[in-house]
């Protein structure tokens, strides 16, 4: 803030930060968190555990019409528990009207959703509780520096898995959200994709219709951290979808149906050379042997769906 204010309210209104101006332009996950508001409507909640997506809000005030609530990184299912339960508790002592009940929404990265916060998630999975739950997984870090996550994809470079002449970036494979939250049975769990709205507009509407959790995972480019122009956002969204690598998939109570079946996909070199943190599989030399792991990956999952 400009020194010659003391505080934020001494600041006149034209020259306060405004929300949501310290987000990366062409943030993939932005882009999904703003067709969640406009899906819930102001009746809903976000709790919205630390990560890029906190800086959409500077207290008092955020970009949105509906309401927004901080946790800890590890706790926003814990704190949606309380929240739906206030609000259940309130509208049975008719101190709330029912017209005025608020959708929970969770909104995490992930490194919130598949590593610290996957206990509470787990838990609330596991009751029952009736909430949405987004997760933009920009496959790292990001609000730190672009450190790698749980949900970092085998061989990508992040600011923890730096490529060097032995160790071709990141030596661990990304963890399968989906089929871990699928094994706890919620009855909504789906894939998205920014570059796939009316998919997204659909599965968000569809499991409206549905009680109990429903959970988002959101392939969610970052110009920053994966080393892309902000205008090539949804362009590498699309590739994810078309190499496969990224499949579009939903699971009403466990039963799997895929949402877009690609007559034939592209390879997944396609993907990778788009970006800065798979750089060093192509330059100087190419890594046959990495890349040829990442699509045996790919076509070992797209063998087992059946069409
Ligand atoms: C317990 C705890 N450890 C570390 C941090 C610091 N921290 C704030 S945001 C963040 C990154 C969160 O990553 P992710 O959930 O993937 O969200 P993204 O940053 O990608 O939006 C970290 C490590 C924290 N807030 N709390
Ligand atoms: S660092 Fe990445 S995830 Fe975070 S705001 Fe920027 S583009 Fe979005």
């Amino acid at each position: 803030m400009d020194s010659k204010y003391k505080t934020l309210k001494d600041m006149p209104l034209e020259e306060e930060l405004v929300p949501g101006t310290l987000l990366c332009a062409g943030c993939g996950g932005a882009l999904l968190v703003r067709i969640f508001e406009k899906m819930l409507g102001p009746n809903a909640i976000t709790i919205n555990a630390a990560g890029c997506m906190t800086m959409l809000s500077v207290f008092p005030y955020t970009p949105f019409k509906s309401s927004w609530f901080y946790t800890a990184m590890a706790s926003a299912p814990a704190a949606a528990q309380g929240v739906r339960d206030a609000l259940d508790m309130l509208i049975e002592k008719k101190k709330v009207d029912k017209k005025d009940d608020l959708k929970v929404l969770v909104l995490t990265g992930d490194g919130a959703a598949s590593g610290i916060g996957l206990q509470a998630t787990s838990a609330a999975i596991h009751r029952g509780l009736d909430f949405y739950y987004l997760v933009y997984d920009n496959e790292a870090y990001s609000n730190t520096g672009f450190q790698a996550s749980e949900s970092s994809p085998f061989g990508s470079a992040t600011k923890t898995t730096v490529p060097t002449d032995i160790i071709e970036g990141s030596t661990l494979q990304k963890k399968d959200l989906f089929e871990i939250w699928r094994a706890h049975r919620p009855p909504y769990v789906a894939t998205i994709s920014p570059a796939y709205m009316t998919d997204v507009m659909h599965k968000i509407e569809k499991s409206s219709q549905i009680t109990g959790p429903k959970l988002f995972i959101a392939h969610s480019p970052c110009p920053p951290g994966w080393g892309i122009d902000s205008d090539k956002v949804i362009r590498v969204a699309k590739l994810a979808v078309e190499t496969g690598i990224w499949p579009l998939k939903e699971a009403v109570n466990g039963e799997v149906r895929h949402t877009l079946i690609q007559g034939k996909r592209l390879p997944v070199e396609e993907y990778l050379k788009t970006q800065e943190r798979f750089e060093h599989l192509f330059k100087p030399v190419r890594k046959e042997k990495i890349i040829a792991q990442l699509q045996q990956s790919v076509d070992y999952y797209w063998k087992s769906v059946t069409k």
